[in-house]
């Protein structure tokens, strides 16, 4: 069966699921929030999401998947905060679920549905949804904006840098790309660019995740420059929920 059959099939086979990822916050270093992260393991072995994620954008699917998604990640988090341990959660975004006339209401039924204050809820889209149909966008980021929900720049740096979004849209949060972070340490360049992005965010009056820290020297470097947020394998690497129930909210 071709990969797209297989994938039209995927959520009603149980065989979607989501890790999570620690993301922590300065100057503390506590675990405030997660990031959930699809994974597909399908009967033929497990497919990596920039191989169906895509897929699943071209073919409309991403719709129910991304549905499915925020419904998951949510009811997670509720039991998570039924057990004292308050985070909130981020969640990936693609465009075509924006442009989805019922998006705005799918995601307030699925805070509703688990219990949640739209504050809990951090939704990581990319620049190039920023730049599509701002007549549209605009209100329907003010709207979720209103009830708490609030908005990431995923892979910050890496698309079209057309700033003048970051002006003009209800946006909190910018994530670092990790490309930017790996060689932070010895690249003058790399150094100066999240420099920058910090500036900018500090004039702007918006929180920064840097995303791929694995080193304690990128750390070091991230704190001693005002990063608000970190992300990445040196906290801890997207875990199963039992894994990073037992690895990272009881090891912490
Ligand atoms: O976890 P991994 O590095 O394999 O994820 C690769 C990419 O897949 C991430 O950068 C992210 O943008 C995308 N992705 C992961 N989960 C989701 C999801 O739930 N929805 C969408 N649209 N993209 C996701
Ligand atoms: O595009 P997005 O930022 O959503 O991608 C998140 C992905 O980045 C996760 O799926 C995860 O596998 C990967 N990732 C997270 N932390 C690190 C890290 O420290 N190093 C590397 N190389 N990848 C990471
Ligand atoms: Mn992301
Ligand atoms: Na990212």
């Amino acid at each position: 069966m071709d990969l797209e059959r297989r994938l039209r099939h995927a959520l009603e086979r149980d065989e979607l699921s989501l890790d999570y990822q620690p993301i922590v916050v300065l100057p503390s270093g506590a675990v405030e929030a997660v990031e959930a992260l699809l994974r597909w393991r399908s009967a033929a072995g497990e497919v990596e999401p920039a191989e169906f994620v895509p897929l699943a954008e071209e073919t409309g699917l991403i719709v129910p998947i991304g549905a499915w998604v925020l419904r998951s990640a949510l009811r997670q988090l509720r039991r998570w905060h039924d057990r004292g341990w308050s985070l909130r959660v981020a969640v990936n975004l693609s465009v075509r679920q924006f442009r989805d006339p019922g998006f705005a209401d799918m995601v307030g039924r699925a805070l509703s549905e688990a219990g949640l204050s739209g504050a809990m809820l951090d939704l990581e889209i990319t620049e190039s949804l920023l730049l599509q149909e701002p007549d549209r966008t605009v209100p329907l980021m003010r709207r979720l904006r209103e009830s708490g929900v609030s908005f990431s720049v995923d892979d910050f740096g890496t698309g079209y840098s057309s700033l003048s979004y970051l002006k003009k849209l209800p946006i909190t949060t910018l994530k670092i790309d990790r490309s930017f972070v790996r060689d932070l340490v010895s690249d003058p360049d790399d150094a100066a660019i999240v420099m920058a992005i910090l500036g900018l965010a500090r004039a702007l009056k918006l929180r920064v995740v840097a995303e791929g820290v694995e080193t304690v020297e990128q750390e070091a470097f991230l704190r001693r420059h005002g990063c608000h947020y970190l992300q990445g394998y040196l906290y801890g690497r997207p875990l199963s929920p039992e894994t990073f129930e037992a690895e990272v909210l009881h090891g912490r």
